[in-house]
């Protein structure tokens, strides 16, 4: 079959696929680096597919040098038999028609389907070119297509060697639909990193062939989850050395959690459904959540470590938790800013009581490790307790004077519309009265932040919430923390973080994040945390100032006019006068600003916990692997 010469049962196929390129946000989410990413996990999920049903082992994944990316498992390989009811191999079927139907549809093992979940022909409609080979009893089987449409029947191109079998995809994302397509090896080796630790004993050797420098990773862990929660606590100092491990079913629901405490003071749990990244939680976190507080609670009462009317609050008993919590099971629902909380309502119970008894067994027979959680959780307790006495007396004395309770430091701005306005948080009280006389009044609030910010992974909340710096940012935002955040609170739109662009500020910059990321992290998921982008250099020619913010625009600029300029470096917010900063940094028709994504956040905090936390070899490791780079870039 030709491309012009199709048949009418293709042309329903066609009608499919046309659906797709029409709307490609529909099947992919949309067609930015999000979705263009979504391309490979769609594919590398159909292998992954195959690991669960018993039969895969490895997958290698490539960028190629030209931009496509090969997906090669070692599973049954695709089905190639002629299809019963279209009479074309079934392959065709499932690369060139949505929803390959009948007996395709009956993948009673697939869960990994991916939040969209939508299968190899969506890839193969968004991509110029797309090709399959198939080992399969003895042969190797080869189609290939573009935009989803085959260029030619499938063949058989050679013989398979015994006993090997296995899928291989090739595909080039089309150009014409997405706006970016350059892979990021960083984003997509993170997601199979993570594949590899909910999929035990799955091996993905990934590799990057575009540079000039080959770049290989392999993931592979025996241990699962356990090795997971191991892995995120690398940096910290565990209260014990093993993760308390459980896996329990439930009808159709499988719940696996791996729980490891350390002297941390803040809480790291991260969901996953059908191999998904909740990142913004939902009813399995909830459920876990539940039963941790109970149990802990009940265990403490029991063995008189918490007195009578003593109570530990969920902030209490999560002090120092990192968690992994992964399940399995049918029709999730996805809510959420960005479809990522898992929205079934009776998970929440079934997942409450599958950890309430495998939590208490584990309590039960495991006296030493419960007694170092219960001593972890009291002393959360005492310090809860301790800083509620000391903001009842600051409340008290506020109450005597008058104001309005917001930070002295704060410049508020006039406007009451809330989605108009910004609160810049800016480092120094120099640059802070420079903002201040630039700043727009009616929209821009001005925070300065004096010295460097309280590092949040080495203080519990109370002190955190103790430091001065550290209050004000929270009484300006207005949303409290923890338990108690209401973001119906938030006083402004944007908070929007200004440091100098060097080292010092780039620490400062972390610092913040990280106690946004801790703190805060739903103002984070909601869109509303932003990273001022101060310019690098400034051009004089003439009597007009020309501003760039990186060294290579800088390149661009000059030659655009013509050789000529005279270039000076900006080093830090306080060499610019008010309206400098308005005009390069502040003004919304002209500044340039990064809105911070939770994965921005998680490497911000990463890079930190690493650099300020307590583990010394992955430090060193670190700042050895990253001696060359001048800065951590965020
Ligand atoms: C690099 C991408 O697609 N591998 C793959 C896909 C399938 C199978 C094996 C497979 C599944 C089944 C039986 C089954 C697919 N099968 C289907 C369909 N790798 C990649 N490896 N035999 C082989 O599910 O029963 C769709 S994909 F439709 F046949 F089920």
């Amino acid at each position: 079959m030709t491309n012009e010469n199709y048949s009418a049962k293709d042309i329903t196929v066609l009608e499919g696929l046309e659906a797709v390129r029409k709307r490609p946000g529909m099947y992919i989410g949309s067609t930015d680096k999000y979705g263009l990413h979504h391309l490979v996990y769609e594919v590398v999920d159909n292998s992954v597919d195959e690991h669960m049903a018993g039969v895969g082992s490895i997958i290698k994944i490539t960028i190629n040098k030209e931009g496509s990316v090969t997906v090669e498992d070692d599973g049954r390989g695709m089905p190639v038999d002629p299809h019963p009811v279209y009479k074309r191999p079934a392959m065709e079927i499932i690369v060139t028609k949505l929803h390959a139907g009948g007996k395709f549809d009956n993948k009673a093992y697939a869960v990994s389907g991916g939040l969209h979940g939508v299968g190899i022909s969506v890839v193969s409609a968004l991509s110029k070119d797309m090709t399959v080979d198939v080992k399969k009893e003895g042969k190797i089987y080869s189609q290939s297509y573009g935009i989803g449409i085959p260029k030619a029947d499938m063949k058989v191109i050679g013989t398979a060697p015994k006993g090997e079998h296995g899928t291989k995809v090739t595909f080039l994302p089309d150009n014409d639909i997405f706006t970016v397509v350059d892979f990021d090896f960083k984003t997509l080796g993170t997601r199979f990193r993570e594949t590899c630790f909910l999929n035990a004993g799955l091996k993905i050797i990934f590799t990057d062939e575009r540079g000039d420098k080959v770049k290989s990773e392999t993931y592979h862990y025996a241990g699962g989850l356990s090795e997971f929660v191991s892995w995120l606590n690398k940096t910290r100092k565990v209260i014990h050395t093993k993760p308390i491990y459980f896996k329990r079913e439930d009808g159709n629901t499988i719940a696996e959690v791996a729980i490891q405490y350390s002297e941390s003071y803040n809480e790291n749990i991260q969901g996953f459904v059908n191999t998904i990244n909740t990142i913004e939680g939902g009813t399995h976190v909830a459920g876990l959540k539940s039963a941790l507080t109970r149990v802990i609670n009940d265990y403490g009462t029991k063995k008189g470590i918490l007195k009578k009317g003593q109570k530990l609050t969920g902030d209490d008993a999560r002090e120092g938790i990192t968690a992994v919590i992964s399940i399995k099971m049918q029709d999730p629902q996805f809510e959420g800013q960005t479809k990522t909380k898992l929205g079934n309502g009776d998970i929440k119970g079934t997942v409450d009581s599958m950890a309430t008894s495998a939590l208490s067994d584990f309590f039960e027979e495991n006296p030493s490790v419960a007694k170092s959680i219960l001593n972890k959780a009291t002393a959360a307790l005492k310090a809860r307790e301790a800083a509620k006495k000391a903001k009842d007396l600051v409340r008290r004395k506020n109450a005597l004077g008058v104001g309005s309770g917001l930070p002295g430091k704060l410049a508020d701005c006039s406007s009451r519309k809330k989605e108009l306005t910004e609160l810049y948080v800016v480092e120094g009280d120099s640059a802070g009265g420079t903002a201040k006389g630039g700043r727009d009044r009616e929209t821009q609030a001005i925070l300065p932040l004096r010295g460097k910010v309280l590092n949040v992974e080495k203080s519990n909340q109370a002190r955190a919430l103790g430091s001065e710096q550290i209050s004000n940012l929270i009484t300006a935002m207005g949303t409290g923390v923890g338990e108690s955040f209401d973001i119906a609170k938030l006083r402004y739109n944007k908070i929007i973080i200004m440091t100098d662009a060097d080292v010092d500020g780039q620490h400062i910059k972390a610092l913040l994040l990280t106690l946004l990321y801790r703190y805060t992290p739903q103002l984070i998921e909601a869109g509303h945390i932003f990273v001022a982008v101060a310019p690098f250099f400034k051009i004089k020619k003439g009597n007009k100032d020309h501003y760039v913010y990186s060294g290579e625009e800088l390149k661009k600029k000059m030659e655009e006019l013509g050789g000529k300029g005279e270039v000076s470096r900006f080093k830090g917010l306080g060499e610019m006068n008010d309206e400098q900063l308005w005009n390069t940094t502040m003004n919304p028709k002209k500044r340039r600003m990064k809105q911070i994504s939770i994965e921005d956040a998680v490497e911000a905090d990463e890079t930190f916990s690493l650099l300020m936390g307590d583990a010394v070899a992955p430090r060193r490791q670190f700042i050895e692997e990253n001696a060359d780079k001048a800065e951590v870039d965020l």
